[in-house]
């Protein structure tokens, strides 16, 4: 695979080959903990993804290994620019702007593929439970640190959390803060596959070009109506505004802008009220 360089990040890096986007958490000192503009550059990164329509399939991951040999996906929040109201930026505001990005993964109406090596921990165990799959590397370490940290996320991070593995497991994972294996989090539902860390980027894109030989649209569909179950009127919002996309792409739907811009009464005469 030849990986097109996209733009020029700080943070991250982005890449594009065929229909697959890759974007690339890259603060490996960090474990490739998130600060504000990490979070900035990869909501960027997202929405071109999500605007480019060759573009079916995102692999988010993480840079490594570091110098140390140690791999990591993402530690979340970056705890050294931590204020009092959140992370802080250059700009001095404090955010959790993370929260932002959880929301586009789910919503952009591609397939998002988390590749995990190393630690997945706190709002980075976050970021790859909110993508649509999770690849995992036989290295990996998952786990929520928030009540160990001073810290929580009680939306997707929690609830959603308990839809993937259980309310049982879900209050484990967040009360106890351990630390759970590939192969735990396979057993648990929290990933789809493991593999040795060698082969993780192939496997995503086996994994990939499965399912850019699929229907765009029946994807697109199927990741709102998946979404749909759990986030109430967004996600009725998202199922809903296919409907509308799909309806556009009618004779039935272009007749009524037609009529409109030629000045006429519709006429849908031919179209039935099927049953
Ligand atoms: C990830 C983990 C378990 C790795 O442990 P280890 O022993 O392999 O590495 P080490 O030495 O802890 O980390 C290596 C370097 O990365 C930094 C460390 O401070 C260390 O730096 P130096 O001492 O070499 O200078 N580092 C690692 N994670 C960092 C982080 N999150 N922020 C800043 N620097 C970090 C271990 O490092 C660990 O437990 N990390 C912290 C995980 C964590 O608690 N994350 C925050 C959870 S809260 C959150 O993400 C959040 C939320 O709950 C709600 C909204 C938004 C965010």
């Amino acid at each position: 695979v030849e990986w097109q360089s996209v733009k020029t990040y700080e943070d991250i890096l982005y890449h594009k080959w065929g229909g697959i986007a890759k974007i690339t958490i890259n603060r490996p000192h960090k474990r490739n903990a998130f600060r504000p503009k990490t979070v900035f550059e990869l909501y960027d990164a997202f929405c071109d993804a999500r605007e480019d329509a060759r573009i079916g399939v995102v692999l988010l991951t993480g840079a490594g290994p570091h110098s140390d040999g140690k791999y990591a996906f993402c530690s979340g929040g970056d705890q050294t620019v931590r204020g009092q109201a959140g992370y802080i930026g250059d700009d001095g505001v404090p955010r959790l702007n993370v929260l932002d990005l959880q929301k586009l993964i789910r919503s952009i109406p591609k397939v998002v593929i988390a590749l995990v090596a190393g630690y997945a921990v706190g709002g980075g165990h976050v970021l790859h439970l909110v993508c649509d799959l999770t690849l995992a590397a036989d290295n990996a370490i998952f786990g929520q640190t928030g009540p160990k940290v001073g810290s929580f996320d009680g939306g997707f991070g929690s609830s959603y959390l308990a839809r993937v593995v259980g309310q049982k497991k879900a209050r484990e994972i967040w009360f106890l803060c351990r630390q759970y294996n590939a192969q735990q989090a396979l057993e648990m539902g929290l990933v789809n596959h493991v593999v040795p860390v060698e082969e993780l980027e192939r496997e995503g894109i086996k994994w990939s070009l499965e399912i850019l030989e699929k229907s765009p649209l029946a994807i697109r569909c199927l990741k709102s109506a998946f979404n749909a179950d759990c986030d109430g009127q967004a996600g009725l919002q998202e199922l809903a505004g296919n409907a509308t996309l799909l309806y556009y792409m009618t004779a039935e739907g272009a007749e009524g802008k037609q009529a409109f811009l030629e000045k006429r009464p519709p006429d849908f005469s031919q179209y039935p009220w099927l049953p």
